[in-house]
């Protein structure tokens, strides 16, 4: 890096303690240094500097009680990174590991995510401490009625629109939205994964994942691969993880093991997905439940050992730096053709390094995993409108624009000198479309 060189060590100084926020700029960056070469104006303009400082963030105290009756004490924050292309969009993340340097790195990929996506939305993300896990839903209510009473002054319709994520899903959104619309006194389309009766999306639930696979189909099918046939495995067995066997096994792959923070499942006769949205959907259990139904599989306890299972494509929809340098290397040496990531950030810098260098189809996920957002967009636009599509219509649009990414990103990475680089063509596409949205509006903007 030279142009940029600077920008990457003003952030590394200025936000001490965030080594995530660190990793995802660092990597977007090093992406852009052929954009900074053939865009002189844009340095000169500012644009690389004020693209890497939120325009604002906030933090704020979430208290509520429990069902003993004690007083608990959470943080919450909502990083509001560019709303240049529109206004700012990006998921709730609700988990014990959320700090601010993980909401800033969700809320900067999400700029150029959001963008890839070619609807007019900007980045933005938020989120908690709090663990939504073995709490009653009564706790769960009161957690979400105090933290939109605070995030209600800061989000609207046309201002920022948050979703779900990690820990977030229909029920925390339907308690959010009970509370805005409470507190406002209007019925709006502020927050998207709505319920289906009131103003919700259909395909909204299935869109990351459905989208990763039609990002990956595209992806694999242009150098002679195929899901048909194909052994898959996919961390996670949360929104993204679900979906995503859906879709694979609707392609006709076999789909072997799923995780969750605690361990893994290897089904030979590929998982069973109706007992997986059993044990996840309905009873809100744990991975391990799966054998208890089908015990000619195995459960395998701790998550990180799902990648020594030998496969043809990984598929990792968990949580940030879940595949390391080690973990990659073992992937290819057992025959991995092809990564699609569903979850934010998954793969560490050695991890990428790794897959690009030995030649796997790589999706990163900007792009991958952009279906999610992407829908959001089409929820927001069916709000709007006060109409709503079929479910056809909306996968059909998903479809489409996944399709639209995968091209959009390899023409980047081919007309930057990176060709089959989509870690690079997709940084290199969602940004330019900012960065003109922000030469264009001036600098005091
Ligand atoms: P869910 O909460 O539905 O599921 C998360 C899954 O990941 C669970 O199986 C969970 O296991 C596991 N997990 C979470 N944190 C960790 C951790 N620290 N270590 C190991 N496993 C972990 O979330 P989603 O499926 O919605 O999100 C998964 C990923 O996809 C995230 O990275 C999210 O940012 C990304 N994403 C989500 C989108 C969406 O529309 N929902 C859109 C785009 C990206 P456990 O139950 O044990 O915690
Ligand atoms: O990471 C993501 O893109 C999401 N969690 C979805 C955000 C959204 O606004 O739908």
């Amino acid at each position: 890096m030279e142009i940029l060189k600077s920008v990457l060590e003003k952030v590394i100084a200025r936000n001490p303690n965030e080594p995530e926020f660190h990793q995802a700029v660092t990597e977007v960056l090093e992406s852009l240094e052929p954009v900074a070469k053939r865009h002189p104006e844009w340095v000169e303009a500012g644009i690389f500097d004020r693209i890497v400082e939120p325009e604002r963030q906030v933090m704020f105290r979430v208290t509520w009680v429990d069902d003993n009756g004690k007083v608990q004490v959470n943080r919450g924050y909502r990083v509001q990174f560019n709303s240049a292309i529109g206004p700012y969009k990006g998921g709730l993340r609700l988990h014990p590991s959320v700090n601010l340097g993980v909401i800033k790195f969700l809320g900067f990929e999400q700029i150029f995510k959001n963008s890839l996506t070619t609807l007019p939305i900007g980045g933005g993300k938020g989120g908690s401490d709090f663990d939504p896990k073995g709490k009653s839903d009564g706790e769960v209510m009161r957690f979400c009625q105090s933290f939109m009473t605070e995030l209600a002054k800061h989000i609207g319709p046309d201002t920022d629109v948050p979703a779900g994520d990690i820990g977030t899903g229909a029920r925390e959104i339907g308690y959010m939205y009970g509370q805005y619309k409470r507190l406002q006194n209007n019925f709006t389309g502020v927050l998207t994964g709505k319920g289906l009766t009131w103003g919700g999306s259909l395909a909204r639930k299935e869109a990351t994942g459905y989208g990763l696979l039609y990002f990956m189909k595209e992806a694999i099918e242009a150098k002679g691969m195929s899901f048909n046939g194909a052994k898959v495995v996919i961390s996670g067995s949360g929104n993204v993880a679900i979906y995503a066997t859906e879709k694979a096994q609707q392609y006709g792959a076999k789909v072997v093991a799923l995780s969750d923070s605690n361990g893994y499942i290897y089904d030979e006769n590929g998982i069973d997905l109706e007992t997986v949205k059993e044990i996840k959907e309905v009873k809100r259990g744990r991975i391990k439940e799966y054998v208890d139904v089908h015990p000619n599989a195995k459960y395998v306890e701790g998550c990180r050992g799902i990648w020594s299972i030998p496969c043809d494509i990984a598929l990792p929809c968990a949580t940030q730096n879940e595949i390391n340098g080690e973990e990659a290397k073992m992937l290819v040496a057992n025959g991995c053709k092809a990564v699609g990531e569903g979850a934010n950030m998954p793969s560490t810098p050695e991890a990428i390094e790794t897959f690009l260098s030995s030649g796997v189809v790589f999706g990163p996920a900007k792009a991958a995993n952009a279906g999610g957002v992407a829908t959001s967009a089409l929820e927001m636009c069916q709000n709007s409108m006060r109409y709503s599509w079929s479910f056809e219509e909306v996968d059909e649009k998903l479809h489409d624009i996944m399709v639209k990414i995968y091209k959009n990103a390899s023409a980047a990475a081919a007309e930057y000198g990176h060709p089959d680089n989509l870690v690079m063509g997709a940084n290199i596409a969602g940004f330019l479309k900012v960065a003109e949205a922000m030469y264009e509006q001036g600098i005091a903007y």
